[in-house]
């Protein structure tokens, strides 16, 4: 199976190559921020819970999001592989996804981090901002919030996957296509 973490801060276009990677690798695509919106859409106690959180740019608990892994990855039994999109978060959040792999008989293949420039990350959530509708991208004060979030919670998980020799980094900034292709080097060389 191929296993691939996409890593990188809010607005790094984890999102966006996820799309391009799971049509050209056939792989299941698992975003918790996209879970988390889809409970959100429905109205649950969940979803509510979350999207205060959500709202504030700060991190829903560990707990919740690895539940949400743990069933998406039990209804996928015949999945050729995942691309995990938003998750791991925490250190916490990567130890449970290597038990809940191991479980499974199988384990991160690599993980592939955008590294982006926060003033980058910042024009593009506005930009998206003014499209989407989605409250986190709102306004700037909130994104910096989103960011810190990320420099502290979640840039540790990337010496999680140094330490068991998986990290590989792209620059994120360019043409979509262009990054894609770099990323596209890499997963071939897995
Ligand atoms: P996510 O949904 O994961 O949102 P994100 O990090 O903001 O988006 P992403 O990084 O995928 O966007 P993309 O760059 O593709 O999380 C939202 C919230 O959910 C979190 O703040 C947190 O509260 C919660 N959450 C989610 N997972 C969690 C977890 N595991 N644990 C705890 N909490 C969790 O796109 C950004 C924009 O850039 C787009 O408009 C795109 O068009 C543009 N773009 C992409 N590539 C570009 C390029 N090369 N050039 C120019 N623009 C580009």
């Amino acid at each position: 199976m191929l296993n691939i973490v996409l890593f990188g801060p809010p607005g790094a276009g984890k999102g966006t190559q996820s799309a391009k990677l799971i049509e050209k690798y056939q792989l299941v695509h698992l975003s918790t921020g996209d879970l988390l919106r889809s409970e959100i859409a429905a109205g649950t106690e969940l979803g509510l819970k979350a999207k205060e959180l959500m709202d504030a740019g700060i991190l829903v608990p560990d707990e919740v999001v690895i539940g949400m892994i743990d069933h998406k990855l039990e209804h996928n039994p015949n999945a050729k592989g995942f691309i995990f999109d938003g998750f791991p978060r925490t250190i916490p959040q990567a130890e449970a996804l290597d038990a809940l792999l191991l479980n499974r008989k199988t384990a991160i293949s690599s993980m592939i981090a955008l590294e982006v420039e926060e003033k980058e990350l910042i024009s593009r959530l506005l930009i998206r901002g003014q499209s989407s509708g989605r409250p986190d991208d709102q306004n700037e004060s909130l994104i910096a919030q989103r960011v810190k979030e990320y420099n502290t919670k979640t840039a540790p998980v990337a010496h999680f996957y140094q330490g068991q020799d998986k990290f590989h980094s792209v620059y994120g900034i360019g043409e979509i296509e262009e990054i894609f292709g770099k990323l596209c080097l890499i997963m071939d060389s897995l």
